[in-house]
């Protein structure tokens, strides 16, 4: 946004002149310099600061040491950022939000986070942290959300856990951690959001998850789950999003969660998942988005379909359905979202079944027999604002044309 220093410098000595500043916010700005930030020591008022991606700022977090009201501090992705740059932090002991992700900090840097009771949300996705840095962690029991994600984490530490016990959100994705870590969460009875995301835990793991009654979201993607794990989920009455996408589970698993009527949005994109699993989910008709990317889904497990009347967003690219199973879903009124590409039987009837999902705001049948003739069944949808006719016999002038005579709020069309 600013482009030349010279505004930086101004902007820097007025700041000096406001001291009853609150709020400042200098994202992606690179005229931020350590030098420069000795302006922000005068504004001892501020209660809020963001420095998001300011590439140029290591040395300079010596100038906050004196900023006592602060609350908020964003260095998220400040990627010039030392250990010892979060010395400086220590002492600032009302700070409740400290992002700071995509920091080069290490487990000697978080040791000087262990003063700062207050806070309830620290994000350290992608910093160089190990479990060493737990014990410091664990200390911080005000802490609500804490997200690890992309860290580099192994069971050792995990133990350090179990003192967290506010904990709401955790996020644990993308580390090395295994069913011997999830041991220790077992008594963070307050979770309600959990990211195991490309963890090396499998069913084992999950039996800890049992007592955890106010889970609402469960990411689980890519993990070693497999459906005996999925019993342990049964008895998670408050469970909304469940994500099992590239795990193990198979359709006898499926029926493990036919209990959880609260559930909203279950993604299920694996290739083992057939029409099998999907009559077991039959129960669950609050569901609103349903991911079957690549589930082996074919007509006869649409008809499944037609009871999940609160769809917004469906994707069913398996493979295996032809128009006959786009006739299964052409009543739910409620879709927004709908990709069905990847089903190369699909021809112009396909959209005929469309063309009264008026809800529409995106639209995949890419890598299908739809034509340009198919096109006019697609003037009723007057939400559509995304539409992908890719690898079909759809050219971009007809596609044009549409856009220009019937849809005029398309912003994002294929082939263009
Ligand atoms: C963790 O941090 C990353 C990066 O800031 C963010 O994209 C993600 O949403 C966060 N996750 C949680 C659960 O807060
Ligand atoms: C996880 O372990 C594998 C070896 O098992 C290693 O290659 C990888 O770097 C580790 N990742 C992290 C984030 O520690
Ligand atoms: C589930 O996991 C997949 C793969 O990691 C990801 O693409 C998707 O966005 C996740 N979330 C939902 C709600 O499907
Ligand atoms: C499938 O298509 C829908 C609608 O265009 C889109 O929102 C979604 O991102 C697509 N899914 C994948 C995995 O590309
Ligand atoms: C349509 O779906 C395909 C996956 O089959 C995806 O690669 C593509 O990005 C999607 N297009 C849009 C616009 O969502
Ligand atoms: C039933 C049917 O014709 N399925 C086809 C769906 O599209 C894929 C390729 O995208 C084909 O391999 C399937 O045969």
């Amino acid at each position: 946004m600013w482009h030349y220093s010279l505004y930086i410098d101004v902007l820097l000595l007025f700041l000096i002149g406001l001291a009853n500043l609150t709020s400042v916010s200098f994202k992606k700005s690179n005229a931020v310099t350590a030098e420069r930030m000795k302006a922000f020591a005068h504004l001892a008022n501020l209660v809020d600061l963001d420095l998001e991606r300011c590439l140029k700022i290591h040395g300079g977090l010596v100038h906050l040491e004196g900023l006592k009201k602060l609350e908020r501090l964003n260095i998220n992705c400040c990627n010039c950022l030392r250990d010892s740059d979060i010395s400086s932090l220590s002492g600032l002991t009302n700070l409740r939000e400290l992002q700071m992700s995509s920091c080069k900090v290490t487990d000697i840097g978080i040791a000087h986070l262990k003063g700062l009771q207050n806070l309830v949300n620290l994000n350290l996705e992608g910093c160089l942290v190990t479990g060493a840095a737990l014990e410091f962690i664990s200390g911080l029991t005000s802490l609500l959300y804490l997200n690890l994600s992309r860290c580099c984490l192994t069971d050792d530490g995990c133990d350090k856990f179990t003192g967290l016990v506010k904990l709401k959100v955790l996020n644990l994705g993308f580390n090395n951690v295994t069913d011997s870590c999830l041991v220790h969460i077992k008594d963070l009875i307050n979770l309600e959001s959990l990211n195991l995301d490309s963890c090396k835990i499998g069913d084992d793991g999950l039996v800890n998850l049992k007592g955890l009654a106010q889970l609402r979201n469960l990411e689980l993607s890519d993990t070693e789950v497999g459906s005996i794990g999925l019993r342990y989920l049964s008895g998670l009455r408050n469970l909304e999003n469940v994500n099992l996408s590239f795990t193990m589970v198979t359709d006898s698993g499926l029926r493990k969660l036919s209990g959880l009527t609260s559930l909203k949005s279950l993604n299920l994109d694996c290739r083992q998942i057939t029409d099998v699993g999907l009559v077991a989910l039959a129960s669950l008709s609050g569901l609103t988005h349903l991911d079957l990317f690549g589930a082996r889904i074919t007509d006869a497990g649409t008809s499944c379909l037609r009871n999940f009347k609160n769809l917004r967003s469906l994707e069913l690219c398996g493979g295996y359905i032809t128009d006959a199973g786009v006739k299964n879903i052409k009543d739910l009124v409620s879709l927004t979202v709908l990709n069905l590409s990847q089903n190369s039987s699909l021809t112009d009837r396909a959209l005929e079944y469309v063309s009264g999902l008026t809800a529409l705001v995106s639209l995949n049948v890419s890598n299908s027999h739809v034509t340009n003739a198919g096109l006019q069944h697609l003037k009723p949808l007057k939400n559509l604002r995304s539409l992908s006719l890719e690898s079909c016999k759809v050219t971009a002038t007809e596609l044009k044309k549409l856009h220009l005579s019937s849809l005029p709020n398309l912003v994002n069309f294929r082939p263009e």
